[in-house]
């Protein structure tokens, strides 16, 4: 049934409830020296391409690949259109290998067809440290697809990931393969209710008037909590502290240190918002959250052709209510003119979705480890860990 995924070290369907097995890794790494040293064989009309997307042009290609070939929702209305500037951010946090990001050309016209990329992170399995690739952005061009690129592909990042002593990765996607570590529901809050309607994203209610719906979702203009201000600088080191601290509770979770939170947290104009709590009396940092923006082409519909969408990313309270936190992120995203804030069942999630009129989706994310058995599939509230 999965000729490929059967043949890797990853969580088996058959292996699901054996208690005999370990957690941690599935294989042990090899010497380096045995690591294969040329990149696998393509079919012969393709060759591999290392993606430098410093270079303008390289990355109007691989966006212009992903915007017309990555995902799509389940009935093909929508398309994720990841921005230039996001695509840069999320590939070059420290650390990063440009070897990671692998293109495949066609050899007669040099057309970008195929990627995949890697970026380096510690993540925390229990107690365990592992130093992790993930894995994200696979992409075949819709002509090519069945033809078991996909395969190749995964099993020369894989290569390339070896070739730097990391024996572990980290993946999600929308499809069921050997095995979820858990499964993750998409909930989505309605800021721009009309456009939503009118373009599919999402249905009037029973007994529901447009006017009625746009009065439902309206919010206040601005944040309620004292002290709700943009993330700086200078509140690095603060909001290191903070989500180290909070992230601890779960089971799997990224090991942020400040270099990271610098990279992952620190607002960038259209890619990433933060914004935290500083406390007026104390000027202590108290509460953070934080969301990414990733639009979507809007396929085939005649008045609209992009859907603006924040993701929840992480957000972490001491002092402020979550609910009141996540009003308050819903407030400034409707301000910035997103038309949906989008969020996962992950981490503390629950506790807001339904309160702060979140419907739950038609889409799951499923979330996978490399070479890495969990014994029991994990809750989503379990798992600390959200990737772009
Ligand atoms: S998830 C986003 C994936 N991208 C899309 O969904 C975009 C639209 N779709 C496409 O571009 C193609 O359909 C893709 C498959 C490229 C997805 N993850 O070449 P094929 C297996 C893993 O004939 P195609 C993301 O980016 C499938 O089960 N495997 O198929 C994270 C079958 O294997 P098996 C997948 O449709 C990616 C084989 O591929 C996925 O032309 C993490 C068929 O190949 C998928 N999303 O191309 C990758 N979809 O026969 C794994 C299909 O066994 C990383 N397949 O069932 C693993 C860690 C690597 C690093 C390890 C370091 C130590
Ligand atoms: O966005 C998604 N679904 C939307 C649109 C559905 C359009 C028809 N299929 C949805 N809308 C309902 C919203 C409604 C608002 C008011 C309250 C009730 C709810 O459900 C889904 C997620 O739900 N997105 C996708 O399917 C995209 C793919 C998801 C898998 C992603 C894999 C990523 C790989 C990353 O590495």
């Amino acid at each position: 049934k999965h000729a490929f995924w059967e043949t890797q070290p990853v969580g088996q369907f058959k292996d699901l409830g054996d208690v005999s097995l370990p957690e941690g890794p599935i294989e042990p790494p090899t010497p380096l020296s045995e690591v294969k040293q040329e990149p696998y064989n393509l079919p012969t009309p393709y060759e591999w391409t290392t993606c430098d997307l410093d270079s303008e042009d390289t990355c109007t290609e691989v966006y212009n690949l992903l915007k017309n070939n990555y995902v799509e929702d389940d009935e093909n209305m929508f398309r994720f259109n990841y921005s230039k500037e996001f695509l840069r951010w999320a590939l070059h946090p420290p650390g990063y290998y440009k070897s990671w990001h692998i293109g495949v050309r066609a050899k007669t016209n040099k057309k970008l067809v195929a990627f995949i990329t890697g970026v380096p992170a510690r993540i925390r399995v229990r107690d365990a440290i592992v130093k992790m690739a993930e894995i994200n952005f696979l992409c075949v061009h819709k002509k090519l697809r069945s033809k078991r690129l996909a395969p190749v592909m995964i099993k020369e990042v894989t290569r390339r990931v070896h070739l730097e002593n990391i024996w572990q990765a980290a993946y999600t996607a929308g499809v069921v393969l050997p095995t979820p570590i858990t499964t993750c529901q998409y909930w989505h809050r309605s800021l721009n209710p009309k456009k939503l309607i009118d373009v599919g994203f999402s249905r009037l209610g029973a007994r529901m008037t447009m006017s009625r719906t746009i009065k439902l979702y309206k919010l206040p203009d601005s944040p309620a909590t004292p002290g709700f201000r943009k993330m700086e600088l200078r509140d690095v080191p603060a909001v290191t502290r903070l989500l180290r601290n909070y992230l601890s509770q779960f089971v799997v979770a990224p090991d942020f240190d400040e270099n990271d939170v610098e990279h992952w947290l620190l607002p960038e104009e259209n890619v990433v918002d933060s914004y935290l709590v500083e406390s007026p009396e104390t000027h202590d940092i108290t509460d953070f959250c934080s969301f990414y923006t990733l639009p979507s082409s809007i396929l085939g519909n005649q008045t609209y052709s992009i859907l603006k969408a924040a993701y929840s990313y992480y957000n972490v309270t001491t002092k402020t209510p979550l609910l009141q936190l996540m009003n308050d992120a819903l407030i400034v995203a409707k301000k910035k003119d997103f038309d949906v804030f989008n969020a996962l069942d992950v981490m503390q999630n629950e506790s807001f979705l339904k309160e702060l009129k979140f419907g739950p989706g038609d889409g799951q994310l499923h979330y996978y480890l490399y070479n890495y058995r969990m014994r029991n599939a994990l809750k989503p509230s379990e798992l600390g860990l959200v990737l772009l």
